[in-house]
């Protein structure tokens, strides 16, 4: 099926010029009116599961700036809310929640994502009315071993040093946890496709911190077990795999994981990206501190990536997301670039 939203021809293995252009976090701090749209929530959780507000924050960037793609307000932490995590977000500190144990494992609640999650279709549904005709709709959830790292440590941590040593002490349960994460969050996902979600980005923040041997283990596996399993349910369903910090390790990740999409963060030589390029599609990969930056620099960025990618099947976008210090300005500037860019 031939699409009126570029996103999903490149996802198709098209090469769209010029590419479509939508940003990881685009909605968020850095707009003056997410935060006026926040402040009406009571608490971050209460602006995911409310649809009326959760549709606003999603459609402002798309108004401000006419990006080809918009993604669903969310978070990856609606999962460990599902599984009753006590998950809360502390103003100024970033997500907290119950740390796991092992024997909790054992005994994980099965939720039943449709109600407990039932807002967050509610606001896919809504979205994908009021969208125009030509700007897709992503889907997301969070990949099994980022999602396992926040509910082992309870909150963020800087190198995932809790998980780990969890994964090394508890290896049967970690497992155990990775598994009941994918089969939650592949039913997550197929409801947001049935709501109407044109495809699907999975993040694995922190891909970045385990040897091989474990990203192996806890990120390929997990992630190839949801691609299979949205597929048996939903044939045919796109998705972006998008393993942050995992270097040469990307070689073959669409191969093994079965991914239409590889999101690349900034730090990904050229080279290999253009190698894993070769067999699909690829996104990313503007270092996101340029749009604090701004200026000559960002314009240089922006004639890098294009220059290394835009004549393969690509979809423009920041190596990791937006942050609350970018300037809403360098985004316009962004898109305006990369819509009038032509090798020189
Ligand atoms: O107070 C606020 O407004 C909270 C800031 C915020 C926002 C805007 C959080 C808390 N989450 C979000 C939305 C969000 N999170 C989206 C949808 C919006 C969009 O992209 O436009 C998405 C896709 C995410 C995904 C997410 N949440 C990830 C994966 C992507 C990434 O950035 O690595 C992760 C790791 C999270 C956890 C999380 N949620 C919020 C914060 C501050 C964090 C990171 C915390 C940490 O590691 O310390």
């Amino acid at each position: 099926m031939t699409s009126v939203r570029k996103l999903l021809k490149v996802l198709e293995g098209e090469a769209v010029t010029p590419p479509p252009i939508w940003l990881m976090r685009q909605a968020g701090r850095y707009l003056p009116e997410y935060r006026a749209t926040r402040s009406q929530a009571n608490g971050f959780l209460d602006l995911c599961y409310t649809p009326d507000l959760a549709v606003e924050v999603t459609m402002q960037p798309i108004r401000r700036f006419g990006l080809d793609a918009s993604i669903l307000f969310s978070d990856i932490l609606v999962i460990p809310d599902a599984l009753e995590r006590n998950v809360r977000f502390v103003e100024g500190e970033g997500p907290r929640m119950d740390p796991i144990s092992a024997e909790e494992i054992a005994n994980l609640p099965k939720p039943e994502i449709a109600r407990k999650l039932g807002p967050v279709f509610e606001t896919v549904r809504r979205l994908r009315g009021d969208l125009p005709e030509e700007t897709a709709l992503l889907g997301f959830c969070g990949a099994p071993w980022t999602v396992a790292t926040y509910m082992i440590a309870g909150r963020g941590t800087p190198e995932q040093a809790p998980a780990r040593l969890f994964a090394m002490n508890h290896p049967d349960e970690f497992l155990k946890l990775l598994d009941a994460i994918s089969e939650l969050s592949a039913e997550y996902l197929v409801q947001q496709l049935d709501a109407g979600a044109d495809a699907l980005q999975i993040f694995d923040s922190w891909a970045g911190v385990l040897s091989e041997t474990d990203f192996d283990r806890f990120c390929v596996r997990p992630m190839k077990r949801i691609v299979d399993l949205v597929r048996a349910a939903r044939p045919g369903a796109r998705i972006i795999g998008f393993a942050k910090g995992a270097g040469a390790l990307l070689e073959d990740y669409r191969e093994r994981t079965g991914v239409d999409c590889v999101g690349l963060d900034w730090t990904v030589p050229r080279s290999l990206a253009r190698r894993i390029q070769q067999g699909g599609a690829v996104q990313g990969n503007l270092d996101p501190l340029l749009m604090v930056a701004g200026g000559r620099a960002l314009d240089e960025g922006i004639d890098r990536v294009m220059s290394d990618l835009s004549e393969g099947p690509f979809i423009f976008n920041l190596g990791h997301g937006i942050t609350p210090q970018a300037d809403p300005e360098n985004v316009t500037r962004l898109v305006e670039r990369v819509r009038g860019w032509r090798r020189a």
